[in-house]
C-alpha cells in the first residue's frame, strides 16, 4: 500500500499522545515473547492445553473438577459477553483533539473548552449505526452515531451526535415505542439492521413528525461512503452560559474536511456481504496510513430574546435551524489521529451520556434532551455496572471527589473516616463559582402541569419539505428509489399504502413516483402546496471541499503480467503524493511480472489481492496501465471485466492508458462514448467519469477526473 509523506506523519505523531491518553497507560499492559502465562491470580501455568484427568498415561480417564486453572479459563470465557447497547449496538472508535480557532465563543460561554486557543482537549469519538446487532454490517441504510467525549480539565463533556440533524419523534417518551417499531419485529427477529419492514413504515405512517427525519435517513445521508465523510449534529437545542450568567440557545455542528460523501445503494448492499466491517476498517486505515480524519467544529447560537420568533418550536428536535436564519459560526476543529489499543476495553465500554456537561454548558427544555438526560446514565447501569465512570476510558483526567461510594466493582480507595457532607474536617466541600462549580443559568418558569407539546410542535411538513426542494436532481433519485426499495419490502398494504399518503404531503412528484413504484395510492392532486423553498446548505454537494482533493481515496490498479511497469510505478507516486491510497489487483496475489521480465524470476510486483478476493466496492476508483500481453489477459478474464464494469456502473472515476484503454472500451461496450484516442495521440479523452489516452501524458487528467468523481 502506498501512503504518505514521512513529514506529514511527523507532524501527526507530536500531537497523539494526549492527556487522556497518556492517563490510559496505567491500565495499559503489553506483553512480549518472553512473557509467561499465569492464572488471574498471578500463578504461573505450565499447561494451558490439557485439562487435569485421571489416567494411566495411554488412555484419557475423567477430567477433574479440581482443576484451578481450566475452570478459571472456562469461567472467563464463560462471562466475556456484557449487554451490548440497546440501539447503536455497532461501532467503532478512535482518540484524537480538539482545539478552538480563538475566544470568538466567550461572549457566548465560559466554557474553556469552547473559548481557550491554548488549549489541546483530548477526545474519543465512538460512530456508529443504530438498529443492527453489534455484529451487524457497517453499510446498511441507516443514521450513524457520533458520539463525542471531550475530556476537559472541568470535566467530561460528552456530545453524543448523529450525522443528521433531525430526529424520528418530538418527546422522550416515545422513544422505545420506536426503537421497538425499528428493530427487528419481535416474533421473527427479522429484518436484521434494516429499516426496510412494516413496522418502521407502520410506525413512521402513523407518526407524521418523523416525515422530516425519513426524508434525511432516505436521502444519501443513510449510507455514508465513510464515517470520515460525514457530517456530525447534536440535533438537540443546549444551551450555552456566559461568564455574566447569560444563556443562549445553541446547537452543535461538525463539518468534515473530506466534505459529506455517499455510497450509491447497489454499493452499499454488496459491500454488506463483501466487507461487513468497511466503515471501522476505514477509519483505521486512514489513521494508520497518516491521513488522520478532521472536522471543523461549529455552532448556532439563538439569543432567550429570540426564542419564539421562528415559525418552528427552537426546542423541537424534528425541525433544523436553517442557516438562512442562525448562520453557523465555525469556532474550532477537532482530529482523530489514534486508533484504540483493544476494542472492548476502549470502543465497547465507552459510556456517553447526554447529562455530562461542564461549566458553560446547559440543557434547554428540549422535550427529548430532557428525556435522555435520564437514559443514558440509567442504560449504563445496565451495560457496565452503577461504577462504570470508573472505567479507564470513561474516567476524567481531572480529579474527582465526592462522597458517592461503594457498589458493584468499586476500583476508587479513599483514604478517611470521612464520606459525608458537612463534616466536621471541611473534607469535599462545595466548590463556588470563583473555583469552578457548575451552575444552572438562571429561568423563571410558570406553568401548568399538564402532558402536551407547544402549539408549534404540531406542524411536521414545512422543513421535510425544504429538505427535499434542496437536493439536487441525483440525490432526489436516489432518495425516490431508497423509499421505492424500503416500501417494496413491506407486505401489508396498509403500511405502503399509508406511507405513499404522507409523501403526497411533501411533494407531489415524489408521491407519485413511488406509489407508482410500490403500488401504493397515486396522488391526483397534491395534499398540500409546496412552498417552493429550497436551502443549499441542506444538500451533501455543498460541503465539497474548496480543493478538490483525492487524499485518503483507494484506487485499485488492476494488471495482468505484461503490465507497463514504468507506467505503474510513476502513476503510484503520483496518486501517493495526493494522498490517496494505490492497490494492485492481479489474476493473484502473488508476483505479476511486467513487459520484458521473465516469470517466475526474482523480478514482478506483489500484487495486493486477486480478482476475486476484492471486488471493486472496495475502491473509489479504477486505474488499468498498458501493456499488450496484460490487456489480452484482461479482456480474457471475466471478473477482471466485471470489475470495470461494476465501477463504471457506481459512477466511479476509471483512468486507462494505451492498450489498458482497450480493455476498458471492451469492457464497457460502448462504441458510441468515444472513450480512447488514437493510440499514439496525446489528447485525453474524459468522458463519464473515463479518462482514457493513447499515451503516457495522462495522469494530471486522471487526477483531475478523481477529484471530482467521487461523490454522492
Ligand atoms: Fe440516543 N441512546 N437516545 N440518541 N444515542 C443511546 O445510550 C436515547 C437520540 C445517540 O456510541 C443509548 O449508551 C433516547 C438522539 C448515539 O455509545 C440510550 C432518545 C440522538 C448513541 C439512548 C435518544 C442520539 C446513543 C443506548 C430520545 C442524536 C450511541 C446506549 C429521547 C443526537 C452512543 C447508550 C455510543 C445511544 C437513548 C435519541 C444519539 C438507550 C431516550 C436525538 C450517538 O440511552
Amino acid at each position: 500500500m502506498s501512503s504518505i509523506t514521512s513529514a506529514v506523519k511527523g507532524a501527526i505523531s507530536s500531537v497523539v499522545n494526549t492527556a487522556k491518553v497518556n492517563d490510559l497507560k496505567s491500565n495499559t499492559v503489553e506483553h512480549t515473547s518472553s512473557s509467561e502465562l499465569t492464572t488471574d491470580h498471578g500463578v504461573k501455568v505450565g499447561d494451558t492445553d490439557n485439562w487435569l484427568k485421571v489416567s494411566d498415561g495411554s488412555s484419557t480417564g475423567p477430567s477433574l473438577l479440581e482443576d484451578q486453572i481450566a475452570r478459571e479459563k472456562i469461567h472467563r470465557f464463560d462471562h466475556e459477553r456484557i449487554p451490548e447497547r440497546v440501539v447503536h449496538a455497532r461501532g467503532t472508535g478512535a482518540h484524537g483533539y480538539f482545539k478552538v480557532f480563538d475566544n470568538r465563543a466567550s461572549k457566548y460561554t465560559c466554557a474553556p473548552v469552547l473559548t481557550d486557543p491554548s488549549r489541546t482537549t483530548p477526545i474519543f469519538v465512538r460512530f456508529s449505526t443504530v438498529q443492527g446487532s453489534k455484529g451487524s454490517a457497517d453499510t446498511v441504510r441507516d443514521v450513524r452515531g457520533f458520539a463525542m467525549k471531550f475530556y476537559t480539565d472541568e470535566g467530561i463533556w460528552d456530545l453524543v451526535a448523529n450525522d443528521i440533524p433531525v430526529f424520528f419523534i418530538q418527546d422522550a417518551i416515545k422513544f422505545p415505542d420506536f426503537v421497538h417499531a425499528v428493530k427487528p419485529e419481535p416474533h421473527n427477529e427479522v429484518p436484521q439492521g434494516q429499516t426496510a419492514h412494516n413496522n418502521f413504515w407502520d410506525f413512521v405512517g402513523l407518526q407524521p413528525e418523523s416525515a422530516h427525519m425519513v426524508m434525511w435517513a432516505m436521502s444519501d445521508r443513510g449510507v455514508p461512503r465513510s464515517y470520515r465523510m460525514m457530517q456530525g449534529f447534536g440535533v438537540n437545542t443546549f444551551t450555552l452560559i456566559n461568564s455574566e450568567g447569560q444563556r443562549v440557545f445553541v446547537k452543535f455542528h461538525m463539518i468534515p474536511e473530506l466534505g459529506v460523501h455517499s455510497l450509491v445503494w447497489d454499493e452499499a448492499l454488496k459491500i454488506a456481504g463483501q466487507d461487513p466491517d468497511f466503515h471501522r476498517k476505514d477509519l483505521n486505515e486512514a489513521i494508520e496510513a497518516g491521513c488522520p480524519p478532521k472536522w471543523t467544529f461549529a455552532i448556532q447560537v439563538i439569543e432567550e430574546k429570540d426564542e419564539h420568533n421562528f415559525d418552528f418550536d427552537i426546542l423541537d428536535a424534528t425541525k433544523i435551524w436553517p442557516e438562512s436564519l442562525v448562520p453557523v459560526m465555525p469556532i474550532g476543529e477537532f482530529v482523530l489521529n489514534r486508533t484504540v489499543d483493544e476494542f472492548f476495553p476502549e470502543v465497547e465500554q465507552v459510556a456517553f451520556c447526554t447529562s455530562h456537561v461542564v461549566p458553560g454548558i446547559g440543557f434547554s427544555d428540549d422535550p427529548l434532551l430532557q428525556g435522555r438526560n435520564f437514559s443514558y446514565f440509567d442504560t449504563q447501569i445496565t451495560r457496565l455496572g452503577i461504577n462504570w465512570e470508573q472505567i479507564p476510558i470513561n474516567r476524567p483526567i481531572c480529579p474527582v471527589m465526592n462522597h458517592n461510594r461503594d457498589g458493584s466493582r468499586q476500583h476508587r480507595i479513599t483514604k478517611g473516616s470521612i464520606n459525608y457532607w458537612p463534616n466536621r474536617d471541611n473534607i469535599g466541600h462545595p466548590a463556588t463559582p470563583e473555583t469552578g462549580a457548575y451552575l444552572e443559568a438562571k429561568q423563571k418558569i410558570i406553568g401548568m402541569k399538564q402532558r402536551i407539546r407547544g402549539s408549534k410542535f404540531q406542524e411536521h411538513f414545512n422543513q421535510a419539505q425544504l429538505f427535499y426542494n434542496s437536493l439536487t436532481p441525483v440525490e432526489k433519485l436516489h432518495l425516490i428509489k431508497a423509499i421505492s426499495f424500503e416500501l417494496d419490502h413491506c407486505d401489508d398494504q396498509r403500511v405502503y399504502e399509508g406511507y405513499t399518503k404522507i409523501l403526497n404531503h411533501i411533494d407531489f412528484d415524489l408521491a407519485k413516483t413511488v406509489a407508482q413504484n410500490v403500488n401504493g395510492v397515486i396522488p391526483d392532486s397534491p395534499a398540500r402546496p409546496n412552498h417552493g423553498k429550497s436551502d443549499p446548505t441542506l444538500s451533501q454537494f455543498y460541503y465539497a471541499p474548496k480543493t478538490p482533493t483525492i487524499a485518503t481515496r483507494r484506487i485499485a490498479i488492476l494488471i495482468a503480467d505484461g503490465f507497463n511497469e514504468t507506467e505503474v510505478t510513476a502513476i503510484r507516486a503520483i496518486f501517493a503524493s495526493a494522498l490517496a491510497t494505490t492497490w494492485v489487483i492481479g489474476p493473484r496475489r502473488g508476483k505479476i511480472y511486467a513487459a520484458g521480465q521473465t516469470l517466475g524470476s526474482g523480478q514482478g510486483l506483489v500484487a495486493d489481492h486477486h480478482f476475486e478476493g476484492q471486488r471493486s466496492t472496495m475502491f473509489d476508483a479504477l486505474y488499468v496501465p498498458s501493456g499488450m500481453e496484460h490487456a489480452k489477459a484482461l479482456v480474457e478474464n471475466g471478473r477482471a471485466i466485471h470489475w470495470i464494469r461494476e465501477a463504471f456502473g457506481h459512477c466511479k472515476a476509471i483512468g486507462a492508458i494505451g492498450e489498458g484503454a482497450a480493455v476498458v472500451q471492451h469492457a464497457l461496450g460502448l462504441p458510441e462514448v468515444q472513450l480512447f484516442s488514437s493510440p499514439d495521440s496525446d489528447n485525453v479523452v474524459a468522458s463519464y467519469g473515463v479518462v482514457t489516452t493513447g499515451k503516457y501524458d495522462f495522469t494530471s487528467a486522471a487526477t483531475d477526473a478523481l477529484k471530482i468523481a467521487p461523490g454522492p
